[in-house]
């Protein structure tokens, strides 16, 4: 029982049940839909992509978000009272909502994945692809923390000092 557990953790963890900031803005790209409900995505305050009324390659600047830190998307199903999580504990049904899988980034230190909702509770088809978008989350500009800071000084200063020492 417990391996199942497990395993069934493990499978959830590799299709990314969370996707993370890495500190540079993150953009949304829409791909497409086969579903006969409306729905659209919210990320937040941000309510976007409509799925009958968005051109495949809409793209959407989702701002800037730090590293580590969890973009909480959600799907709206506009035609039904429902809302799923990109966290499966956050939904009425208990159910995984979303299938993440990773895809190309466009420069190697970014990160890419593609979404695929499914907006039936329950008993659904299951089939991950009623709302489907790409998300690119940049990398932020590497900024040296104060530890590194400091250990380039104690560097600087231990090179004036051979430097010093070589000229006596
Ligand atoms: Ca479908
Ligand atoms: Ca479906």
């Amino acid at each position: 029982m417990k391996t199942i557990v497990l395993l069934a953790a493990l499978s959830s963890a590799a299709f990314g049940a969370a996707i993370y900031g890495l500190g540079g803005p993150a953009e949304a790209i829409f791909i497409g839909a086969s579903a006969s409900y409306d729905s659209h995505v919210r990320l937040g305050a941000l309510e976007f992509f409509p799925n009958h009324a968005t051109a495949p390659g809409t793209r959407l600047d989702l701002g800037t978000w730090g590293t580590g830190v969890p973009l909480p998307f959600e799907l709206v199903v506009d035609t039904k009272p429902w809302t799923w999580n990109i966290d499966p504990a956050l939904n009425a049904d208990g159910l995984e909502h979303v299938r993440i899988a990773a895809c190309a980034p466009p420069d190697p230190s970014a990160a890419c994945w593609v979404l695929g909702w499914e907006d039936w509770p329950g008993q659904s088809d299951f089939d991950y692809n009623d709302h489907v978008y790409r998300v690119v989350v940049e990398r932020g500009e590497v900024v040296p923390e104060p530890a590194a800071w400091l250990l380039i000084g104690v560097g600087l200063v231990a090179l004036v000092g051979m430097k010093m020492g070589w000229r006596r």
